[in-house]
């Protein structure tokens, strides 16, 4: 489905989450994406949540360690970085005379959804229907020749790492909510401490704190592990939670 969307297209726009975007990029898609002789960019998305000094060295290393045309800062909450992707695509599109159709892609929760709003909102008076394409789909002009489609491509459980496959698409959430605790045990920093009052720690303890502390508790006073549980995964999927590594 997304390899479809992809092949259709003239180039690819990868969104990461700027708090671990090493982790939430998908190489095995890139590969694919080259192998199919796609350019692809890859947007750092939510720049608001993290240190500029790491949002930096972020960029670098991925421009270094990916084959992407060019690597991008974007913020859709806080409307930064379109002028700075319509440039980048521009100058890589300058001598072609045909239409460009971009296609953006990306794991749950990066940001998509809203960065397709952020996009559609400096354009939004010259979003229109290309002819030939599906009733209804809907595509963003970044510039005269340049268009984004409005649906974007959800990349599969399938293509994530395990740990990811459990964080992003969870099935037991108490073993994902540990994985992604781990992960932010080990981090560069994070916002954890003044979230929770504690400091982090992967360990069963720490949601029995989490449930005590936002009362959480089941019938008989027993903490209730399981909204703990939820309640971090929804942080951190809801942004309140942050916290960044390469
Ligand atoms: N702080 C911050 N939060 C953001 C930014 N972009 C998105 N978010 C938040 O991240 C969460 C996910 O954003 P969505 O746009 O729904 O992400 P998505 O990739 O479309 O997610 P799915 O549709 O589930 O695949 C939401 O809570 C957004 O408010 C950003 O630039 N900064
Ligand atoms: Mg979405």
């Amino acid at each position: 489905m997304i390899l479809k969307e992809i092949e259709s297209s003239d180039g690819v726009l990868e969104v990461v989450d700027a708090r671990c975007p090493n982790e939430l990029r998908c190489i095995k898609l890139e590969d694919k994406i080259e192998e199919l002789g796609k350019p692809f960019w890859i947007i750092i998305n939510k720049v608001d949540l993290v240190p500029k000094e790491f949002a930096d060295r972020c960029k670098k290393f991925l421009k270094r360690e990916s084959n992407a045309v060019d690597v991008i800062h974007v913020s859709s909450k806080k409307f930064y970085g379109f002028w700075i992707l319509r440039r980048s695509l521009k100058n890589y599109f300058k001598d072609t005379d045909k239409k460009v159709k971009l296609v953006l892609i990306g794991y749950p929760n990066v940001g998509k959804s809203s960065l397709i709003n952020m996009l559609a909102q400096y354009t939004a008076a010259s979003t229109a229907p290309v002819p030939g394409h599906t009733k209804g789909k809907q595509w963003i002009r970044i510039s005269g020749k340049i268009v984004l489609s409005d649906t974007p491509g959800i990349i599969p459980r399938e293509y994530a790492s395990k740990d990811w496959a459990k964080i992003l698409f969870p099935r037991d959430v108490e073993e994902s909510a540990l994985i992604l605790l781990e992960k932010i045990e080990k981090a560069e920093g994070s916002n954890f401490k003044e979230l929770y009052g504690f400091d982090p720690k992967a360990d069963e303890d720490t949601l029995v704190k989490i449930a005590q502390r936002f009362g959480y508790l089941k019938k008989g006073g027993e903490p209730d592990t399981h909204r703990a549980s939820q309640k971090i995964l929804s942080d951190w999927n809801s942004c309140r939670l942050t916290a960044w590594w390469l």
